[in-house]
């Protein structure tokens, strides 16, 4: 069973103008479409692996026969990360987590504000192509920059949320300016999805 990407669950439009709707549909149907077709030309010559989910893909990236591990890190972690890209964004979001969750970013980062802003100082400093991630690391959240497509899950860190660093998802706007998308970005931050990531994350942390 090939893999398949998810559709966009809003309009390419939905998200403006925070991220434009050309940018939305470049990404979504070129981009992340590549990221799938790629890792499904990677594991096609493995029967044994067809029936595994990306995300597993990932976590047993060692256990992978040597000559795909590269691909599947680099294609089924472009397929992983925007299909979670998509679903932690939304329209009429924005705003601050509550809850558990909320609690957490403050006991790790002492505010909402202070994780904010080291969220993006974390993506602005970062040099190259790679993601920012909020993962839940054995017992407490940390941001981390990861170049390329490189999974939080390769090194058994769970992803709750995910900001993209690479310039196609913020140059059609933006152009250079990678520190006015990431300071926009909190616009559509859909803090329902990301909570509930958090609580998988803790399921993830105690299998
Ligand atoms: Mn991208």
């Amino acid at each position: 069973m090939a893999h398949e990407i998810a559709p966009l669950p809003y309009k390419y439009s939905a998200l403006e103008p925070h991220i434009d709707a050309e940018t939305m549909r470049v990404h979504h149907d070129k981009h992340y479409q590549t990221y799938c077709d790629n890792l499904n030309a990677a594991v096609n010559r493995y029967p044994e692996l067809a029936d595994l989910p990306a995300e597993e893909l990932l976590i047993n990236i060692d256990s992978l026969p040597e000559d795909i591990q590269d691909r599947v890190k680099n294609n089924g972690g472009g397929f992983v990360n925007h299909t979670m890209f998509w679903e932690i964004m939304g329209p009429k979001c924005g705003g601050k987590p509550s809850g558990a969750f909320g609690e957490h970013i403050d006991r790790d980062f002492g505010s909402f504000d202070s994780f904010k802003e080291k969220v993006i100082y974390t993506g602005k400093k970062f040099f190259g192509s790679g993601w920012v991630w909020l993962v839940w690391n054995e017992d407490k959240l940390e941001i981390a920059a990861l170049e390329n497509q490189d999974s939080p899950l390769l090194v058994g860190h769970y992803p709750i949320m995910c900001i993209d660093l690479w310039e196609h998802s913020y140059y059609l706007k933006y152009k250079n300016d990678r520190a006015k998308y990431l300071e926009a970005w909190w616009n559509v931050a859909n803090w329902q999805e990301i909570e509930r990531r958090f609580v998988e994350a803790l399921k993830f942390a105690s299998r």
